[in-house]
């Protein structure tokens, strides 16, 4: 891996945490991601299932993690099966995890072959009540693909049909929206190198430049820095290209006078920063496009406020919708008038502004939680005011990563955002 080693601690308390909230007689079952395949026998690059991360730290393919809390012999209560490696896996892939090592990374102490998990299975099935089966729930997931716990929920349920079954997701979503200090670390950490890279850029934009050639920036600066890459496809729009909300083919020349808006973010050790900002491409601000910016920076400031204990997404948005709309009022979007006369169903924010402005952040960009979750300390959400107006050409989004705490934490405050500030870095 190129990030750093991580303290099994860490993982070793979140499966504490999981097991302090699950009954005795449970019996938990976390497969790893599938190797995704690309072409012919090329596979995309490995990304670990995060829930399965999250418990063990463990970053490779094909390993399975059980908890049977209340099993007869202490031993097989925490058990990682693992890949054993042979003479062709070194040779054509290289090095993959030894038993000592899987213990190193999770603090997990057993640790067997995966040739002897059917077994082993059986064993653990025979002393659980209930069976925590986990999915990825994500509610705007349309899943066409089955997930190794899909599929492994599906053959057990069917070898074990008299067992209880229950959701994981739902417990596991509680545990991962609270983060620890060392995950705070983590995201930070992330945090930083996409300001490293935010810095790169702005002494690099000029008329004439592609998007593509951004991104690569983006890119060299990110795996410099020990980042596994982007945590997400990054959106480098220029122009007309800001108004589309997940434009991600960045195949076109910056031009002089347009802005260029780029929502970008480094994944580091599987924790994912998620930053835009909104740049002139020419160095310069014309004053309506400062006029615009400097309202979407207004409200990202005064919305960082909103970010205490018990409030929660759905407040935020509302809030954030209200704000939104004296602003567009100061920039002749519509009129106090119009406002008043406006449809509920179609409010005039809503052409300028089509999407919510804040989500959880974590080992997925669009991290676990619901929007009607209560804010919580250790809670880290973005927050992304925009403004897209089409007629002019302007698109404009700024987000920053906060961290519930007793007061608001920006852990993108490194990052510039103030007019002067990024005219004078496009200066130099
Ligand atoms: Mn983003």
């Amino acid at each position: 891996m190129k990030y750093e080693t991580i303290n099994p601690k860490l993982f070793k308390k979140n499966r504490d945490k999981l097991k302090a909230m699950l009954p005795a007689d449970s019996l938990v079952v976390i497969n790893a991601n599938d190797e995704q395949l690309r072409t012919g026998d090329q596979f995309y690059p490995f990304r670990q299932n995060s829930d399965l991360f999250y418990l063990t730290g463990l970053d490779q393919e094909k390993c399975i993690l059980t908890l049977c809390p209340g099993h007869s012999n202490p031993k097989l209560r925490e058990i990682v099966f693992t890949l054993q490696s042979n003479d062709l896996i070194n040779t054509w892939q290289g090095h993959k995890y030894s038993k000592e090592e899987v213990t190193d990374i999770s603090g997990v102490e057993k640790i067997l072959w995966l040739d002897d998990f059917e077994m082993i299975l059986r064993d653990l099935m025979s002393e659980a009540g209930t069976v925590y089966l986990n999915q990825n729930e994500y509610i705007k997931l349309s899943k066409e693909v089955q997930s190794r716990d899909d599929r492994f929920a599906s053959a057990t349920k069917e070898q074990f049909p008299l067992h209880q079954y229950a959701r994981l997701a739902p417990i596991i979503t509680e545990l991962r929206n609270i983060k620890e200090p060392e995950e705070i670390a983590l995201i930070q950490k992330a945090c930083d190198i996409t300001e490293k890279a935010f810095r790169r850029v702005c002494g690099f934009v000029k008329p004439g430049v592609m998007e593509y050639e951004i991104e690569a920036e983006m890119t060299h600066e990110f795996i410099r820095n020990r980042a596994t890459g982007h945590a997400y496809q990054p959106i480098v729009g220029s122009g007309n290209n800001a108004l589309v909300l997940h434009y991600i083919t960045n195949n076109h020349e910056c031009k002089d006078g347009d802005l260029l808006l780029m929502d970008f973010g480094a994944e580091y050790a599987n924790y994912a920063a998620d930053c835009t900002r909104t740049i002139p491409v020419n160095g310069k601000f014309s004053p309506r496009q400062k006029a615009c910016y400097e309202a979407v920076l207004r409200i990202q400031k005064m919305a960082t406020s909103l970010f205490v204990p018990g409030n929660f997404v759905d407040k935020v948005n509302k809030e954030v919708f209200k704000m939104m709309e004296k602003e567009m009022i100061g920039l002749g979007l519509f009129t106090v008038d119009d406002l008043k006369n406006q449809d509920a169903q179609k409010p005039l924010y809503a052409k300028y502004l089509m999407h919510g402005v804040t989500h959880p952040i974590g080992l997925d960009v669009h991290d676990v939680g619901s929007k009607y979750t209560e804010f919580k300390k250790g809670m880290v959400l973005t927050l992304e005011p925009a403004i897209y107006i089409a007629e002019e050409n302007i698109g404009i989004r700024i987000e920053n990563d906060i961290m519930i705490d007793g007061m608001p934490v920006d852990l993108m405050k490194n990052i510039p955002r103030e007019v002067e500030e990024i005219e004078g870095m496009m200066r130099k």
